[in-house]
């Protein structure tokens, strides 16, 4: 398969003003017409005398230019046009069949829903195109289909008629004013309820508000609803940007390959990511549904209005979009629990992906197939990218910057520069050595070490920082680093901050600019020896390691101001002494859990000043992926032994602590998705879990009563999972009984699976085996597939390497086997095959015998062989 490479971009040698489609939907096929006005494009290198097309798995049925027949000729992924003039217009009849589209690219039938899914390179399984995102067009669509097969009709932008035809047939047509890329194209038809309501801009401007979704389905979207308000108005508050059009439509999808996608007014959702009611809906599918709602939305501005010129600038809007929805997050709830959830899920997914074969800078250089490159690196990183900027820049001159940018660059496809140079040009902060972030691939290690001069009254920070090799960058350059940190006096009081050379002291948090492999930063007027808070809200995305004793760590735990630092302080005593009793154990010697550890999880637990959630997050152990980062080679039963061991001693000698938590915390009246609701119901369930460490008696009748009388899913789940993963008698009746109540619930019956791909203890694969024959699974439905085989190769650690590589057997079996009809799906299955390098000796060879046995398949996707091949390298 041919590598795309990002220095080889030109612009396109033809531009294409309009397109105006006809699509005639039937029962098993749509016709598809496209007109479109093509002119040669004035910036192109190159004057082909031929328009080359992109096209895929359709029959051609007709091509004429003016009016009539013309020359052309296709192949499987191209339709040349022969000697165009600088001028015309094009016609081109396209066949397909939907029903048959597995892949869920183009367009395709999710149930009996017509529905579409352009980005990255769909449009081109729709009609022959010129499908990259530089190519902006103003688009008309006109749907007919059969009224009693598809009554609803949609497409992007507003809709200006409709009609009824003959033969029970009907029509609407939707004209997009905005110019957009193909890939933001949408089309959905079929048997469809709403729910709407109406939003009206700061301006004054109405504009109507549907969700579309299955027949039944309506009173489960108020939630999604009230997300889509506030985001709007949040868009208007803090970045001063409105809505545009006069109807912005959602519609849910059972079928779908990712979670969501920004198409112009008519974003397409996953319905996961739409339908809640307490009974059906956990607290996270609130949290997840209100923050993609908001990530979708707020694309209108950082992604459709202003666009990527190339894919090797996907992060320009997905990197700043996830940061406007995590800042959108942060404002909803409790922003320290937002930055912490932000954290980890860049831990745990983002930095082993930046240690692996797959590790790429936030703008990639090279791609096979770009379905493979929406990533935690482009999505997560990037979005640390932008923050990093917000840091040095400051609230006020990064709002600046964005509306600098949205002042060049509305309409435009543009770069990742572009933004960078907005933020400068806006601001006046020197972001040079800053791009390195964009262009360098891994997570550098920042060693930080302080020394007290009590007699100068001196405190000296002298910082290393390093970049390990990556694939195809051996040799790094030092980044443009915002260090932020405090210092806390003897009495965990904040003092006042005041760099050598500095008149006077200006606040108690400093961001220092680390730039050199070396840097030292003096503070003086320190009146005594100060405890260091570093890396304050996690201002970059780095590995930090500070000689600090388990004493200043439970003191930082006590103590810090900044949240953030706080929490992290109990993560990194957390994981040291896990780690030490993984050395320990390896060593025959006996696993010690320090008292110091104990006591620090007790007074946490005491602190009456502490809302829940924190609390909740505070007293979690760091997880496996993360603690895997921080060892040489991952001793995965090593890790679980003594996660397990902490767990028990924490469940023992805190155990009325827990039970009083998991008294206090029972709740009444109905459910809220309220941060404090939240907060109580994950502060219980926390003390269920460690509750249930010891698998007795007690805890089993505990469990049991917690999920018998749950009265909301939140609640379900939690005890599902504790009772699934104590097994016995007491797991498989709540899993019959779960499943017999909610076998009817597709998204319900996902966290069945989930629930029991993910369980710890067990023989879990023998069970997923089973399952995957089991009535309810749906081996075409990506979410059915990612909440089993999914949950158990990358949520279970534990059972995935257990079991002398028959774990990574069975995900090859089932990667062959998806990548037959869905390869984007079928790709992001294999990623935890391709860090074999992390592991022992025997379990690379298994690994890698897998690989190898994945790559040599005859007709593997570019997909799959991507993922698969550049993890054997
Ligand atoms: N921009 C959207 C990406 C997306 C996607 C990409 C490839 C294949 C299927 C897809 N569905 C959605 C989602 C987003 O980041 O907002
Ligand atoms: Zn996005």
């Amino acid at each position: 398969p041919r590598t795309i490479r990002r220095d080889d971009y030109t612009p396109p040698p033809f531009l294409i003003d309009t397109v105006d489609l006809v699509v005639e939907l039937f029962a098993d096929s749509a016709k598809v017409v496209s007109r479109m006005a093509v002119r040669r494009n004035p910036a192109a290198v190159a004057k082909p005398a031929d328009l080359v097309l992109d096209g895929k798995k359709m029959d051609l049925l007709s091509v004429s230019l003016d009016g009539r027949a013309a020359a052309h000729e296709a192949t499987p992924e191209t339709l040349a046009i022969r000697a165009v003039p600088d001028r015309f217009t094009l016609e081109i009849a396209t066949r397909l069949r939907p029903q048959d589209n597995a892949e869920l690219t183009g367009l395709y039938k999710s149930r009996d829903i017509f529905c579409t899914q352009c980005e990255a390179e769909g449009f081109r399984r729709i009609t022959y195109f010129l499908d990259r995102p530089d190519v902006m067009a103003r688009y008309t669509t006109r749907i007919t289909a059969e009224k009693s097969l598809a009554p609803v009709l949609l497409s992007n932008g507003n809709l200006v008629e409709r009609g009824e035809l003959d033969g029970g047939r009907h029509f609407a047509v939707w004209e997009d004013p905005f110019p957009k890329p193909s890939y933001l194209f949408a089309l959905v038809a079929g048997p469809l309820d709403c729910l709407e309501d109406r939003f009206t801009t700061r301006s004054g401007r109405e504009v109507t508000l549907r969700i579309y979704v299955r027949p039944g389905d309506v009173p489960r979207c108020d939630h999604a609803m009230e997300s889509l308000k506030k985001s709007m108005k949040w868009d208007e508050d803090v970045y001063g940007l409105e809505y545009d059009l006069d109807t912005f439509m959602i519609v849910a999808i059972d079928d779908f390959n990712m979670g969501a996608m920004e198409n112009k007014g008519l974003n397409v959702f996953n319905s996961k990511l739409v339908l809640a009611n307490p009974e059906t809906a956990t607290d996270l599918d609130y949290h997840s549904i209100e923050a993609v709602i908001a990530h979708e939305y707020f694309h209108n501005w950082t992604g459709n209005r202003v666009t990527c010129r190339d894919w090797f600038q996907l992060s320009l809007k997905e990197g700043l979009t996830v940061l406007r929805d995590q800042q959108f997050s942060a404002d909803m709830g409790s922003a320290a629990d937002a930055r912490i959830d932000d954290v980890r899920r860049l831990r745990a997914a983002q930095f082993p992906e930046d240690a692996g074969p797959m590790a790429h800078p936030v703008r990639p250089d090279s791609y096979i197939e770009i379905n493979n490159f929406y990533t935690a690196t482009v999505y997560q990183k990037g979005a640390e990218v932008v923050r990093m900027m917000h840091t040095l820049l400051g609230p006020e001159r990064f709002r600046k910057g964005m509306d600098l940018y949205f002042q060049r660059h509305d309409g435009q496809a543009v770069t990742c520069d572009d933004f960078a140079n907005a933020m400068e040009d806006a601001s006046g902060v020197d972001l040079a050595q800053f791009r390195l972030w964009y262009a360098q691939a891994g997570t550098p290690d920042l060693k930080v070490e302080g020394r007290y001069d009590a007699a100068a009254r001196r405190y000296t920070m002298t910082v290393d920082q390093s970049l390990r090799r990556t694939p195809g960058q051996p040799d790094k350059k030092p980044m443009h680093i915002p260090l932020s940190v405090g210092l806390l006096d003897g009495a965990g009081r904040d003092l006042p901050l005041k760099l050598a050379g500095e008149a006077a002291a200006g606040g108690t948090t400093r961001v220092l600019d680390v730039r050199n492999p070396r840097d030292v930063f003096v503070f003086e007027d320190v009146p005594e020896k100060p405890v260091a808070s570093l890396l304050r809200g996690f201002s970059a995305p780095v590995k930090l390691q500070a000689p600090r004793s388990e004493e200043e760590l439970t003191f930082l735990m006590a103590h810090d101001s900044d949240p953030f630092a706080r929490w992290e302080a109990g993560q990194q005593l957390g994981a040291r002494l896990i780690l030490d009793m993984v050395a320990a154990r390896k060593a025959g010697k006996p696993m010690v859990v320090p008292d110091l550890f104990v006591d620090a999880i007790r007074r946490t637990l005491d602190d009456q000043r502490l809302d829940r959630s924190f609390i909740a997050d505070a007293v979690t152990l760091p997880g496996l992926a993360f603690l895997g980062e921080l060892m040489p080679e991952i001793d995965i039963e090593g890790m679980w032994a003594a996660q397990q061991r902490v767990r028990g001693v924490l469940s023992q000698q805190l155990a009325d602590r827990w039970s009083s938590v998991y008294d206090a915390n029972h709740g009444s009246g109905p459910y809220r998705f309220s941060p404090e609701e939240v907060g109580r119901r994950r502060l219980r369930s926390t003390a269920l879990s460690y509750l249930s460490t010891d698998k007795g008696e007690a805890a089993r009748r505990r469990a049991v009563e917690y999920f018998e009388n749950a009265k909301n899913m939140t609640e379900q789940v939690a005890g599902l999972g504790v009772l699934a993963e104590l097994g016995g008698a007491e797991g498989d009746a709540a899993l019959g009984a779960f499943h017999e109540r909610w076998k009817g619930e597709p998204l319900v019956l996902d966290k069945w699976f989930g629930i029991q791909a993910r369980t710890p203890t067990g023989d879990t694969l023998q069970r997923v085996k089973q399952l995957v024959d089991h009535p309810s699974y749906d081996r075409k439905n990506p979410n059915r597939v990612y909440s089993l085989i999914g949950a158990f190769a990358s949520g279970n650690p534990v059972q995935f390497h257990a079991g002398g590589g028959a774990g990574y057997r069975f995900l090859a079996d089932q990667v062959l086997a998806t990548d037959r009809f869905n390869p984007q799906v079928a790709a992001r299955l294999l990623a935890p095959l391709g860090s074999w390098r992390r592991y022992d000796a025997g379990r690379q060879t298994l690994m890698k015998r897998e690989l190898a046995r994945i790559v040599a398949e005859k007709g593997l996707s570019r997909d799959v062989f991507e993922i698969a091949s550049k993890s054997l390298d």
